[in-house]
């Protein structure tokens, strides 16, 4: 039978069988078992996998599916080294939060997190949220650069209601996660969406939140329209794990520009004959933007 781990727990894993059926607790097999001992990741929320009810009304896997996307975060290795951690597994979108004013705005965080969500394979949906809060042509400029990269663009409040319709319909038989700092909004669209309170909300904290080490694992909501949420508890930002697919994903336009400099190892800084460069000072390219892109890039 195949089905979908929908919470994973001490060794223990919740898989919801694909063609209806109850909810069914199973271990790994022998082999997967001893190889989950030292593979980090090898089962988690979201993965599809082949399982066979055992006595006791538990279940075993016995394969997992290749995955087609995965959300990740920065695990800590050893001596402060960081490892890549899967927290999700075959996400279709990542609803990333922004707020427009409340914790402050940053530009800079839209770029980051695209990179994260374009490195796992999933496709970022921005989402401005407490547009309540501020008059819409403060962000217009931001909201067409970010149409003009190809992404959906979201503006909600969900204090007025306003985009919230538009946010269930791409929500619709997808398997999407939302990411975004603290404060943003994120529990609050996803209980507009229920209507109803399925999670907590915090008030902003006006100190600097350091997010607490948290252990609990990955939850999966099911829409009552068709399609999944995935809550991953602790996930207040993307730590920014690149091999360099998701910087080269989220940085078309300065890809491109860096094709038609003079020299091929040209590091655009000051280089004769160089593209990046002639489009910044021709205002063809944000200036800012670039600077994170080099940040992004070192931090990769
Ligand atoms: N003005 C306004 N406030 C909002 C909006 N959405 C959420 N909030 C408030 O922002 C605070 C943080 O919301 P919460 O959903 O807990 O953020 P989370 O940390 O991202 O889950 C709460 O006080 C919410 O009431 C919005 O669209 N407009
Ligand atoms: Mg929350
Ligand atoms: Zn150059």
């Amino acid at each position: 039978m195949r089905g979908i781990v929908i919470n994973v727990q001490k060794g223990l894993y919740k898989v919801r069988p694909v063609n209806d059926g109850e909810d069914i607790n199973c271990t790994l097999r022998g082999r997967l078992f001893k190889q989950s001992q030292t593979t980090k990741s090898m089962v988690v929320v979201g993965d599809y996998v082949e399982f066979q009810p055992v006595l006791g009304g538990r279940g075993v896997i016995t394969a997992i599916e290749e995955r087609k996307s995965k959300l990740v975060r920065k695990g800590a290795g050893k001596k402060g080294s960081h490892l890549e951690q899967v927290v999700a597994a075959n996400v279709d979108q990542a609803i990333l939060v922004f707020a427009v004013k409340n914790p402050k705005y940053r530009k800079n965080l839209i770029e980051r997190y695209i990179v994260s969500a374009k490195y796992g394979g999933i496709e970022p949906v921005i989402c401005f949220n407490k547009i309540d809060l501020i008059n819409l042509s403060e962000v217009q400029e931001d909201i067409k650069e970010c149409r003009k990269l190809g992404y959906t663009v979201l503006l909600t409040s969900t204090i007025t209601g306003e985009g919230i319709k538009k946010l269930k319909s791409l929500l619709k038989d997808k398997i999407s996660v939302f990411a975004g700092s603290s404060g943003v909004g994120k529990s609050s669209l996803v209980n507009a969406i229920f209507n109803e309170k399925k999670t907590k909300t915090n008030e902003v904290s006006t100190s600097h939140y350091k997010g607490k080490h948290t252990t609990t694992s990955s939850q999966v909501y099911e829409l009552p329209f068709g399609g999944r949420i995935i809550d991953v508890p602790g996930m207040r930002e993307f730590g920014v794990i690149d091999n360099g697919t998701g910087i080269r994903d989220a940085f078309p336009d300065i890809i491109e520009l860096a094709k038609h400099c003079k020299f091929r190892d040209c590091n655009h800084i000051n280089e004769p004959g160089c593209a990046v460069k002639e489009a910044i000072e021709s205002g063809l390219l944000e200036e800012r933007r670039y600077r994170n892109y080099l940040k992004l890039k070192k931090s990769g």
